[in-house]
Parts: structure tokens; sequence; C-alpha cells
């Protein structure tokens, strides 16, 4: 069933998709407002858009435009947002004052599969997802991705999460919060701009078909939790590790000097790594999302396929 209201609203085309069964795949827009660099980020909005159209599933980009959270944002506004001079980061508990206010936002992988999964998508195609932040026993900074995860039916395809994040202890904290992981094509969890962490994971799938086998037995068990599907980026695709190690060390020591905490964090971390790579790691970031985009498709519409007999 699709949810509308003046507060949220669902585009006529995504809406017409999740009628006919259609496969649709959600897409946030904080990768938009402050992962990529402008004007990266403006190609990048429509681009994602078109890569899951063009592997076969409706796209449906979340955000909150003037007081009001789209699924399916249209291209217009989606343009204004990447290009707006000061964005606000919407995550889950942000939306209900942006919607009081009348402001505009692009929303994090939390607020995304909130809304997502209220208009009836289940699967997600996003870069990186949140997670906990290094030093989190002393600030305690864990992102809202994973709690929104655990109580979510969503499927995110991400490459993992990115190394200024503690991988260690996020997947600790997927693990207590009972999200399903699942590595597409490895046993090896990704590290986003790389494609192997060193950490293991248990579970390995090699095909849509079985991603979807599992949504849909989480589904018969009743289980409201979500599942994050790590797609590691092809190796001969990766950063150097090299230039990777040096660059995440200089960025942690400046968001220190800087003093950077809280939301900004995130957003600090990787503007820069994006500027000092001469913008090779941005490259990399574009082809991952891409990647995530195709194997989100794919999910969607074996998903949509319905259960095996
Ligand atoms: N990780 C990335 N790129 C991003 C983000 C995370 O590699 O753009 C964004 C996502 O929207 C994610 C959010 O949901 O940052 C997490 O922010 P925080 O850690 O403040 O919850
Ligand atoms: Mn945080």
């Amino acid at each position: 069933m699709t949810y509308s209201s003046e507060r949220v609203v669902v585009s006529e085309r995504v809406a017409a998709a999740l009628r006919a069964g259609a496969p649709v795949v959600a897409l946030e827009s904080t990768i938009i407002t402050h992962g990529l660099p402008h004007p990266e980020n403006v190609h990048a909005a429509l681009e994602f858009e078109r890569t899951v159209a063009d592997s076969g599933a409706v796209p449906a980009t979340i955000a909150v435009i003037d007081g009001v959270c789209r699924v399916g944002v249209d291209g217009g506004d989606l343009e204004r947002l990447a290009e707006s001079e000061s964005p606000l980061k919407l995550s889950a508990r942000d939306l209900p004052v942006a919607l009081a206010r009348g402001a505009s936002g692009g929303t994090t992988v939390a607020a995304t599969a909130l809304l997502a999964v209220r208009a009836g998508i289940r699967v997600f195609a996003t870069g990186g997802i949140g997670g906990v932040h290094r030093h989190a026993s002393e600030t305690f900074d864990e992102s809202a991705d994973l709690g929104i995860l655990a109580s979510c039916p969503v499927t995110v395809v991400s490459a993992g999460v990115k190394s200024i994040l503690d991988i260690r202890a996020t997947l600790e904290r997927l693990e207590t919060l009972s999200v399903t992981v699942l590595v597409y094509g490895s046993h090896q969890f990704p590290a986003f701009w790389l494609a192997d962490s060193g950490i293991p994971v248990d579970f390995a799938v090699t095909s849509a078909g079985e991603v979807a086998a599992i949504m849909h037995a989480r589904d018969a068990l009743e289980r409201e939790s979500g599942i994050l599907v790590a797609n590691p980026l092809p190796l001969a695709a990766q950063l150097d590790p090299a230039l990777h190690d040096r660059l995440l060390a200089d960025a942690l020591a400046a968001a220190d000097a800087a003093a950077v905490s809280g939301k900004e964090m995130t957003p600090f971390l990787l503007d820069y790594m994006h500027t000092n790579t001469g913008g090779r790691s941005v490259e990399v970031n574009l082809e991952i999302v891409r990647g995530n985009c195709r194997l989100a498709a794919q999910i969607a519409a074996a998903y949509a396929a319905g259960p095996a007999a």
C-alpha cells in the first residue's frame, strides 16, 4: 500500500510502480547534499536514478523539499537541493522539525529508510551507511542509521562503511541490533574505498535471488528488522591502499585539530578525503554507488517476483 499525505508525498511514477508490484529502489539524498562535492553531486544524483532505471527498477530518491517528504523527488528539486549553499542534513529525529518549519534537506540513511518503508519500498541503495565512529567509547558517536536499520524491514545495499569509522565496532553493533549482514561475492566485509576491510563475516551471497529469498524468509518470520547487503567494489577499482591509509590518518588528525564533532563529523572527513585525493576518491565513490544501484535493482526485481514456491 502506498502512503501519501500532505507531509509525505509519493510521486506518481513511484506510486504507480508500487501499485503494480514493480521493483522500486529508494535512494538517499544526504550523499548528494553532504557526501559528494559540488558539482559532481548534481550529476551524480541524476545518474544514480538512471542507473537504477537502466537496471530494471523505478528509482525513488527521497528528500525533504519545503517541508514535504518527497518519495521520488523530481529532477528540478533534486538539482536545487544539490546546489543549495548550506543544505540541512536530516536524520530521523530531524524530520519533524524540518516538516514543521517548511525546510528542505538531504535525508540520511536513517531518515530515508523510515520514509521508504512507510511508502512500501523495501530496497534501498546508497554508498556507505553511517556507523560507529572511532573513539565512540568516549564520544558515544554512533550513527542513528544503525538503530533505524534494526527496526525497518528494508534491505540496504552499501559498500559497507567507510574506514573513517570503526568498522569492527560497527559490525558488533549490527550484531547486537540483530541486523542481518550479507556480503555480496565475498566473505570479507568491505571498507568502502577498499574492497576488503580485513574483517570476515558469516554470510556471503552470490546472487540477487539469494538476497530476495532471505528477505522473504525474514517476512515469513514477521521480523521488522533490516538487512545490510555489503557490496565490495572490484579490487581493480579500489583506491590505492597506501594513499587511502595516509589520507585517512591526515583526515582524522584534521578533524581532531578542528575540534569537529556530532553530525558535522562524517561530512568533514568525507570532504577532507575528497579534496585531498585530487578527485580520485570521488571517482571511486561514484563507481561504488553505481554498482550498488545495479545490485539493488536486481534485488528489488527478484523480491518483487515473490517467494519461491
Ligand atoms: N557515509 C558515506 N557517505 C555519506 C554518508 C555516510 O560514506 O554520504 C551520509 C549518509 O547519508 C549517512 C549519514 O546516513 O552520512 C550518516 O551520518 P551520521 O554519522 O551523522 O549519522
Ligand atoms: Mn553522529
